[in-house]
């Protein structure tokens, strides 16, 4: 009987709450990963102390920590991640022209819709009601709509953002998502193939876990 490799001990510092962490978090899910979680960033704090600058100079989360491996950005984790555990090559393929598929919309879901969609989330759910600006969260909500617009059209045909498979991309723009149709009091365009791309992978465990919980 072959026995498996020991996992390392793994931890990933960063809050629940996080879309960034959130993607780790379901990454390690998808890969049968273990780790151990420990809240830090927001009202948490931790992430501005000399320990945590230490090993992520940029003070924000997620960290991963694996034995004395230390890695920051989540979209590189969830690619190291993939390429260490995922022999199969399942959620990143070998194939480097599939695999730039998935690369893409990674980039794209943290240069062209994080940047835009912070001030949003910010101003809608972590502002008091009454305190929220509405039609400047309104244009946001417009902007972001021309970015899901381009989503949808990639899915014509295609089960998953970067083809037949489940993959990295679907983890990375699928946090985003996942906010963006939880949403409310907004105008928003509503598309058919995002839509149901977004029940598709919301039925994933990895999903259900780490990411249907209430926006916060
Ligand atoms: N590009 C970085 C961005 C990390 C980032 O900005 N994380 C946010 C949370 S989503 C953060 O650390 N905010 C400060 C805090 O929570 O105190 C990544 O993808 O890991």
């Amino acid at each position: 009987m072959s026995e498996q490799p020991a996992q390392p001990a793994r931890t990933i510092w960063g809050r629940a709450n996080s879309v960034n962490v959130q993607k780790v978090l379901w990454c390690c899910h998808e890969l049968g990963l273990e780790f151990t979680r420990i809240d830090a960033g927001w009202h948490f704090g931790r992430n501005r102390e000399p320990e945590y600058l230490a090993m992520n100079p940029n003070g924000r989360v997620p960290t991963l920590v694996e034995d004395n491996f230390i890695l920051w950005e989540s979209n590189t984790i969830c690619r190291y991640l993939a390429q260490k555990y995922g022999p199969d090559s399942r959620l990143y393929p070998g194939d480097l022209r599939q695999r730039a598929m998935v690369d893409k919309w990674l980039d794209w879901s943290i240069s062209s819709y994080g940047p835009v969609e912070r001030d949003l989330y910010w101003g809608l759910i972590r502002t008091a009601r009454d305190e929220r600006d509405m039609p400047a969260l309104n244009k946001i909500a417009d902007r972001l709509g021309v970015l899901w617009e381009i989503v949808d059209a990639n899915l014509s045909g295609r089960r998953f953002m970067a083809g037949e498979e489940f993959s990295l991309a679907d983890i990375c723009l699928g946090a985003y998502a996942r906010r963006w149709f939880g949403f409310v009091d907004l105008e928003k365009p509503s598309f058919v193939k995002l839509a149901s791309w977004h029940d598709r992978i919301s039925r994933r465990p990895g999903y259900r876990l780490h990411l249907a919980h209430p926006l916060t």
